[in-house]
C-alpha cells in the first residue's frame, strides 16, 4: 500500500564523501519513513563515493537514488542540478542536506511537520545556534567566520537570518520552485545566499520581519562539525568577495523592499 503521506525529496550532495559516508544512518531513516526519498548527487568524486551510493540506491531502489554527473562543479551546481531532476518529479517537499550529517536526519520530520502546520511557509532553514541544552560544536575559526558572513549576508539579503549557510533546508514545492533552481549560481558555497536573493525576487515587498511569515529557521538541538570538510581557507578567503558579486547579480530582486 503506497504511503498517503506527501512525498519528501531530499537532494545530498556528495564530493569524495567514500570516507566519511555511513550508509547505515541513511538507510535508517528511509527505513522508517516510507514517505522520504533521497538523491544522492556526485559530481566527480576521484574515491569510491559513486560506487558507495549505488550500493546503497540498490538496498532501497524505491527510495534512494544516485544521480551522476561530471566534472566536478561544486556544491552549488550540484544541489541545483539535483533539485531540478526532483522538481520534474512527484515531491510536495525537497530540500538540501549534508551528506556527513552534521545535521541528523532526524530533524527531517520536524522541517516537515512546519510545512504542513504553518501553509504559508516555503522554506525552512536549519540554523546552528549554540543555545544552552543543544549540541552544536562549530571550530571556533569556522564559528566566528560564519557569524561575520552570516551578519554580511542577512545585511545584504534585507532578511533578518541568522544562519545562511547550514546544509540542511527543506522548501515546500510550489510554482516559483524550478525557477528558484533555473539558472546556475555564481557561487560554490555561498549558493544559499543566492537562493535567498532569488527567493527576494520572487516576492517583491517582501523584506524585513515580514519575510518570516513564509520562511523560518530552526535552531538546532545538534550539529557537529564533522572532520574532513571540503571547504577550503581560499574558500573562506573569497566569501566577502562572493558576497559583493551576490550583492550585484541580485541588486534588482534586493532592490525590490
Ligand atoms: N556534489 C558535490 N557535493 C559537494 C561538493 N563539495 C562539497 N559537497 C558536499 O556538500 C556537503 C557539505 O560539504 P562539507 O565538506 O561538509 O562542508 P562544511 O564544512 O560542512 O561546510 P558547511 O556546509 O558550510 O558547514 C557535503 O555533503 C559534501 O559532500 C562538490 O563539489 N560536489
Ligand atoms: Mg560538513
Amino acid at each position: 500500500m503506497p504511503d498517503a503521506r506527501p512525498v519528501t525529496t531530499l537532494i545530498v550532495p556528495c564530493f569524495d564523501e567514500a570516507g566519511r559516508l555511513d550508509p547505515a544512518p541513511f538507510l535508517a531513516f528511509v527505513d522508517a519513513h516510507p514517505e522520504v526519498r533521497l538523491l544522492f548527487v556526485d559530481d566527480g568524486s576521484a574515491d569510491d563515493t559513486l560506487a558507495v551510493l549505488q550500493g546503497m540506491a540498490a538496498e532501497r531502489p524505491d527510495q534512494l537514488d544516485v544521480l551522476a554527473l561530471a566534472p566536478n562543479r561544486g556544491k552549488a551546481e550540484a544541489v541545483r542540478r539535483g533539485m531540478l531532476h526532483v522538481l520534474a518529479g512527484d515531491t510536495a517537499y525537497v530540500g538540501y542536506w549534508d551528506a556527513d550529517l552534521a545535521t541528523p536526519l532526524a530533524f527531517v520530520p520536524d522541517f516537515v511537520r512546519l510545512l504542513v502546520e504553518r501553509p504559508r511557509l516555503e522554506m525552512v532553514l536549519g540554523a546552528r545556534v549554540k543555545l544552552l541544552g543543544r549540541e552544536v560544536q562549530r571550530r571556533p575559526l569556522r564559528h566566528y567566520f560564519g557569524r561575520v558572513a552570516a551578519t554580511m549576508a542577512s545585511w545584504l539579503l534585507g532578511l533578518p537570518v541568522y544562519d545562511t549557510q547550514c546544509g540542511a533546508k527543506l522548501l515546500r514545492v510550489g510554482p516559483g520552485t524550478a525557477a528558484l533552481f533555473a539558472e546556475p549560481f555564481s557561487t560554490r558555497w555561498a549558493f544559499d545566499v543566492e537562493l535567498l536573493a532569488r527567493w527576494r525576487g520572487q516576492h517583491p515587498g517582501v523584506a524585513g520581519e515580514a519575510a518570516g511569515d513564509f520562511l523560518v529557521e530552526v535552531p538546532l538541538l545538534r550539529w557537529l562539525d564533522v572532520h574532513g570538510s571540503k571547504v577550503k581557507a581560499t574558500d573562506l578567503l573569497r566569501a566577502p568577495w562572493d558576497l559583493l558579486r551576490i550583492a550585484w547579480r541580485y541588486r534588482r530582486e534586493l532592490a525590490r523592499g
